[in-house]
């Protein structure tokens, strides 16, 4: 059976489809500030599956739809969960570029924040830039829908594509993710490090929260505080964690 069909019955099963999670933090004091939420399927045959293996037979499937709304349907009651224990934290999720072609996805959305209790301003949606890549009415007519509904956007894997600095212009986004590829060579490189400190100006000037992905040392952290960094994510402060060890991870981190 191909995957996407296979995804048919994941969905239903509930079990099968889990969200990881990891908080991101604010890079001078390492205080978590926001959790992501990362999709995994536990297959029955071929064992765990990230992203890589699946999303883009996802994407290329009539599921999408329907696994979107699964993905934001789970990290909501994560968001639910974690206010309940006190603490208000947004949850980012990523969004295939594809869902942004689906004019239900706004309404759908404001059904689920309802349901959830969640305030919009706690839901941030991760798009990566190729979403440029389809200059279609359709597209800013959802991604205004969305903002209207009043969640937050971020770029996410910055710079990797071609179309980062249009895609600033095309929507107000309200944060820059540095691809963690960046970030892991900037002490290594010159060009590297020169790249970095761009981006982080960048978005400081533009007035929006830089995030630098994958942080994995100590070095790595101190010269991102330097450059003026606000926000971190990776395994110098926390890897994921399964949904119901996240509550217990914030508590560390605090
Ligand atoms: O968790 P992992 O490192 O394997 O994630 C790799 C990439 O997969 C992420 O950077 C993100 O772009 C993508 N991804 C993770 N979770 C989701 C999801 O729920 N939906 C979509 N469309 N992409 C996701
Ligand atoms: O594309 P996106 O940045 O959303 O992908 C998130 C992925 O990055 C997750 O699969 C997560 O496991 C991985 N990740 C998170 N922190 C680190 C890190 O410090 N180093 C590396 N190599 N990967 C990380
Ligand atoms: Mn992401
Ligand atoms: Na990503």
């Amino acid at each position: 059976l191909a995957l996407a069909a296979e995804l048919q019955g994941a969905l239903a099963a509930d079990d099968q489809l889990t969200l990881v999670l990891q908080p991101t933090v604010d890079l001078p004091t390492g205080t978590p500030i926001g959790v992501e939420a990362l999709i995994r399927w536990h297959h029955p045959r071929r064992g765990l599956l990230t992203p890589v293996h699946f999303v883009r037979a996802v994407e290329a499937s009539d599921l999408l739809g329907q696994f979107t709304r699964y993905v934001l349907d789970r990290a909501l009651a994560v968001t639910a969960e974690l206010s309940r224990a006190g603490y208000e934290l947004p949850i980012s999720v990523n969004l295939s570029p594809r869902s942004l072609l689906d004019p239900h996805l706004p309404t759908d959305l404001a059904e689920l924040l309802r349901r959830h209790k969640v305030p919009a301003e706690h839901l941030i949606l991760e798009i990566t830039e190729t979403v440029v890549l389809s200059p279609l009415r359709i597209t800013d007519q959802v991604l205004a829908e969305l903002r209207g509904l009043g969640v937050k956007f971020s770029v996410d894997d910055f710079g990797t594509g071609y179309s980062s600095l249009t895609f600033l212009t095309r929507i107000a986004v309200d944060e820059m993710k540095i691809d963690r590829t960046f970030v892991a060579k900037m002490g290594e490189s010159k060009q590297t490090g020169a790249i970095v400190r761009a981006l982080v100006d960048l978005a400081r000037r533009l007035d929006i929260r830089v995030v630098a992905e994958g942080v994995e040392t100590a070095q790595q952290r101190a010269a991102l505080v330097e450059l003026g960094c606000h926000a971190g994510q990776g395994f110098h402060f926390g890897k994921d964690v399964g949904e119901n060890e996240i509550i217990a991870e914030i508590e560390r981190l605090r």
